[in-house]
């Protein structure tokens, strides 16, 4: 089975080819040659990853999926959240989002956060949801080069070391998209063999 993912990051393209089965081609915007700016007006993660998902799939006709990810502070009453992209403003710049977010908790000592990832598959005309999240902590300063967006900042429950600090592999043990992913995978195992 062939699935476009309706998304611009290439890091979420890579997390999400190296957790999906070989039975499921993903192909990404730029594999497929679309080159388009997504809007995401919505408050919600929800809302936002059903506007990505039949943007794409008005445009190509075609089976497709996309997500959105927020990474909630308990702290800051559930911030960056839905704006984790541009949490510092435009244009999207990730060293400015992380130094704000150390900013703004510079004196809090409650630091659990979740990632929350929210999948909107579009399959033969119906739309379908799935979600992951992944609980952990805020450090206090980046930890760590791998990985991409809040990843330096953010260490799992049950591990010792940051996202930014693990490989792929390690990373998926925990991961939100991960967890979501499975979610995706299972629904179209369950309906291709029924
Ligand atoms: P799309 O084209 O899919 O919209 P995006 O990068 O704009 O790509 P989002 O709108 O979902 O993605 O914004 C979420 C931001 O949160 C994003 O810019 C990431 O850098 C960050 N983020 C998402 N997943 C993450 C992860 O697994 N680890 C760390 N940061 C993450
Ligand atoms: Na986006």
């Amino acid at each position: 089975m062939e699935l476009i993912f309706a998304t611009n990051n290439q890091n979420k393209v890579a997390e999400i080819q190296h957790i999906v089965p070989q039975t499921i081609r993903v192909i990404s915007l730029r594999e497929a040659g679309i080159e388009i700016e997504i809007p995401e007006p919505h408050d919600t993660l929800e809302a936002n990853a059903t506007e990505k998902s039949t943007t794409i799939n008005r445009l190509t006709g075609k089976n497709c999926f996309s997500e959105d990810t927020g990474l909630e502070v308990y702290a800051l009453n559930g911030a960056p959240g839905v704006k984790s992209a541009r949490y510092a403003g435009e244009p999207v710049d990730f060293e400015r989002n992380i130094r704000l977010l150390l900013k703004e908790m510079e004196n809090i000592q409650e630091r659990r956060a979740r990632f929350r990832t929210v999948i909107s598959l579009q399959l033969n005309g119906e739309e379908h949801l799935f979600e992951g999240s992944c609980e952990g902590t805020i450090t206090a300063s980046p930890r760590g080069t791998n990985g991409f967006g809040y990843d330096p900042v953010f260490v799992p429950d049950g591990a010792d070391r940051s996202f930014g600090e693990m490989s792929m592999d390690e990373k998926k043990v925990y991961s939100h998209r991960r967890k979501a992913t499975d979610q995706l995978v299972s629904f179209l195992e369950r309906k291709v063999t029924k």
